[in-house]
């Protein structure tokens, strides 16, 4: 039987690739901060507590465990959040990648990695779609971060680890967190139908991003693992919608049009909005056999469904 672990296994994507894992006959493993796992984790096996910014914890974990595939999804996620804490997403984002990797060579250096990267590596890219050659220019304080990580990626594969990095462009669940755009928008549309609230104030509606269904970003992850040689993948959609599009078609999914409600606020504007991110992913449906399976109607109706839903209960 495999054993894989996970990092970051109570975030949206942990969720997913558990219960992919699962599936697959794994036996899985999660590292948490505490040592504990929510209800709907409760396949899953805790190791004693880790922290990305102790590596003798992540050793310990791993020891415990003893991976065959590792997982690692844990970082500070937000690009938000990183302009007001850049030391702390560095650490735990940045840092947290070389922590690991040190301790999987102590400890398990048979064992396979999988890195969530991410398309703010490529911060404002010359060309569009980008691919897995596509200049390395971060804007902002997280993409720096992951730009560290995705380096490292290919650092300790020469030193003979088996690292792969999947640079993931933006994923999307009814598990999604409101402070991103999407749940944000699918929960402001859903309670403004309801008479809860009378406005929804974004930043800018001309942002443009390339979302997919978090469910297909973690069969990629698993796939990559199943390579006889690691690399590097860009797992992406290949379309670019708007901020605008999107609150479009969730408004239009309750019934109302977006711009009798939505307001520009530019509180929400970033310092630094990278131009359109968009996704070729020909090296993952050539090598892995992936491809999306959600659209994006299909990905916005799903979570106004899940919001929907919530509030019925
Ligand atoms: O939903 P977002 O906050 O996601 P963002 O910054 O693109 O980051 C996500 O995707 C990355 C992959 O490309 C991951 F690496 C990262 O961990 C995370 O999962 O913002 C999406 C877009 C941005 O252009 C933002 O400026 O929406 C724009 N936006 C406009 N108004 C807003 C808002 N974003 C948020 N969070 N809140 C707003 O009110």
């Amino acid at each position: 039987m495999v054993v894989a672990l996970i990092t970051g296994i109570t975030g949206q994507d942990g969720f997913y690739l558990a219960n992919l894992l699962r599936g697959e006959g794994n036996e899985v493993w999660g590292l948490t901060r505490r040592g504990t796992l929510p209800p709907d984790l409760a396949f899953v096996r805790p190791t004693p507590p880790g922290d990305m910014r102790d590596q003798a914890s992540i050793k310990r974990a791993i020891k415990v465990a003893a991976p065959d595939e590792i997982y690692h999804l844990a970082a500070q996620s937000s690009v938000a959040a990183s302009w007001s804490d850049p030391t702390h997403t560095g650490d735990v984002t940045g840092l947290g990648t070389a922590r690991l990797l040190e301790a999987v060579g102590q400890t398990a250096p048979k064992a396979r990695i999988f890195l969530a990267s991410s398309s703010e590596i490529f911060g404002l890219p010359d060309t569009a779609p980008q691919n897995e050659s596509t200049p390395i220019r971060p804007v902002s304080p997280y993409g720096a971060a992951k730009a560290y990580s995705h380096h490292l990626a290919s650092v300790y594969r020469r030193h003979g680890l088996y690292v792969a990095a999947g640079i993931l462009y933006n994923h999307e669940s009814p598990r999604r967190a409101e402070s991103f755009v999407t749940r944000k928008i699918t929960q402001g549309a859903v309670s403004i139908a309801r008479g809860e609230r009378s406005e929804l104030r974004l930043g800018n509606l001309e942002a443009r991003r390339d979302w997919g269904f978090a469910g297909d970003y973690v069969r990629a992850m698993h796939l990559m693992l199943q390579q006889p040689e690691p690399d590097d993948y860009v797992i992406a959609t290949g379309e670019t919608h708007s901020v605008r599009d999107f609150c479009e078609v969730a408004f239009a999914r309750v019934g109302l049009d977006y711009q009798a409600y939505v307001v520009s606020d530019p509180a929400y504007w970033r310092p630094a909005e990278p131009i359109p991110l968009v996704g070729d992913f020909s090296r993952a449906k050539n090598t892995l056999g992936w491809a999306p399976s959600v659209s994006f109607d299909e990905l916005v109706n799903l979570l106004v469904a899940a919001d929907l839903k919530d509030g019925e209960t």
